[in-house]
């Protein structure tokens, strides 16, 4: 079969994907971090940032499945007894409510509470991976990086949040073993506006230090006009 590679326009330069060897990754997009009355918003942060990413990232969520993508969601937090939560992570902040403590949506970072789970608007479905993670970075402490190998997947559309904490540690961690990032601006936000924009010019200064920059409005043009990953769609 001949390679077709699609051609994203972006920065520095435009970023070729094939679509047999791509998968999207959308980092994080759980209730704690997004929801207004979440923990995100309980430490005094503006969930607004975030919540604007969620509709482009709806779309290129549909897009990318109906093109039949591969699709991996991550979510942050520990097991129940904490065994997975280094005592430095529990005691950063000296938060009166934090880790494993009960917040607004039941225990905080905790897996199986109703804050930790991803949001409705962007819920897995069938058969996509969900890789519980307990650092910043999807690929510490997971099997992402196996995953990702055994589908042969070599380029990864990176979304979610947050752009200078879980998008950055993961996009540094991805590009360190190989795999090239694509990072939509508007499906990745930060609390902090001034951090978005570093965060972002970060990973595309210096040629693509890290990995290139874009829109899910150029993903897309980039998509429609090409294949899905069966075939000419
Ligand atoms: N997912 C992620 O970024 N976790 C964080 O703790 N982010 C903050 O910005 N705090």
């Amino acid at each position: 079969m001949t390679e077709h590679k699609l051609t994203v326009e972006a920065e520095p330069y435009e970023f070729e994907l094939d679509p047999k060897r791509t998968a999207l990754l959308l980092i994080d997009m759980q209730r704690d971090f997004v929801e207004p009355g979440g923990f995100g918003e309980q430490l005094g942060n503006d969930v607004s940032n975030l919540r604007r990413v969620i509709a482009p990232l709806q779309r290129v969520l549909g897009v990318m499945r109906e093109g039949g993508y591969t699709v991996i969601h991550t979510r942050e937090g520990h097991r129940p007894d904490l065994s997975d939560c280094p005592p430095s992570k529990i005691a950063r902040g000296r938060l009166s409510c934090g880790i494993g403590d009960v917040g607004p949506m039941g225990r905080i970072l905790v897996r199986g509470s109703h804050g930790h789970d991803i949001i409705d608007e962007l819920k897995p479905i069938g058969d996509e991976t969900v890789v519980d993670k307990p650092g910043k970075g999807a690929f510490f402490a997971t099997d992402l990086d196996f995953m990702l190998h055994n589908r042969g997947i070599e380029s990864l559309v990176v979304t979610g949040v947050t752009t200078e904490v879980c998008v950055n540690t993961t996009v540094r961690e991805a590009n360190d073993r190989g795999y090239e990032c694509l990072v939509l601006e508007d499906c990745v936000g930060s609390y902090f506006p001034e951090f978005q924009e570093y965060a972002l010019r970060m990973i595309k200064a210096q040629g693509g230090i890290f990995g290139w920059v874009s829109s899910s409005e150029k993903l897309l043009v980039a998509l429609e006009a090409g294949q899905s990953v069966g075939g000419r769609v």
